[in-house]
């Protein structure tokens, strides 16, 4: 998979692909990420990318002109299967949507700043909207990075083990169970029996059912 990422501030992005899983899959060529500093696409002076609204009103919108000039000049070097904006009032991120993006080939991405981008560009260039959550953050880059971290752990090869990905919380519409590791006990506090007892069976069945409990406590909506 390939993804390129238009922003302002292409490195604010640097961290969150530079470590851990996304670092690795992309030393692993799973994944290809580039950022595109949009203030080189801007045909103003001092790379100025955005205006005062239309009618007025508070805050910067970001020009019709440098974004059409860089997604038309990444283009023209590939198809992409989906233009992504990340935007507050776009739909609301979530595990289908991050499994259904993993599987695309290129995708290019958005990140607006101040009150967001001149329209035209959504109605002609933008085939998706994405929002990480009901707040607003002050830009989409770290929106961008949530967005690809989800989807590049789910590439085949990006996980050592290939079923963890499928086990973790959501993925069935359930949350994950409690986990525990060495030592068995600790200032008296003992990991559940079950969990020593070598059982695998009934060790599965307990996680479900951890599972089920909690989700019904922390998250009854899912069920
Ligand atoms: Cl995608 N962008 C911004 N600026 N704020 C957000 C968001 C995106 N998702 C939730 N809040």
């Amino acid at each position: 998979m390939r993804i390129d990422i238009i922003t302002v501030l292409p490195e604010l992005l640097d961290s969150p692909f530079s470590h851990s899983i996304v670092k690795r899959a992309r030393e692993k060529g799973v994944v290809e990420i580039h950022t595109h500093q949009l203030r080189n696409f801007t045909p103003f002076k001092h790379g100025q990318i955005d205006d005062y609204p239309f009618g007025g009103g508070a805050g910067m919108v970001m020009m019709v002109e440098p974004l059409v000039n860089c997604i038309e000049s990444l283009q023209k070097e590939r198809k992409y299967d989906e233009v992504i904006f990340l935007t507050p009032d776009g739909e609301t991120f979530d595990q289908p949507m991050a499994n259904r993006l993993s599987t695309l080939k290129n995708i290019l991405l958005i990140c607006g700043h101040y009150k967001g981008i001149d329209d035209r560009v959504r109605e002609h260039f933008v085939t998706k909207e994405i929002s990480i959550g009901d707040y607003v953050l002050s830009g989409g880059e770290l929106a961008a990075a949530v967005v690809c971290d989800s989807i590049v752990r789910l590439i085949p090869g990006s996980i050592g083990d290939e079923m963890s990905a499928l086990t973790d919380s959501f993925q069935d519409n359930l949350l994950a169970p409690p986990v525990y590791t060495r030592p068995a006990e600790f200032r008296g506090w003992k990991v559940p029996d079950i969990l020593l007892s070598g059982h695998q069976k009934n060790i599965e069945n307990w996680r479900h059912q951890q599972s089920l409990e909690r989700t019904q406590n922390r998250r009854p909506d899912l069920l």
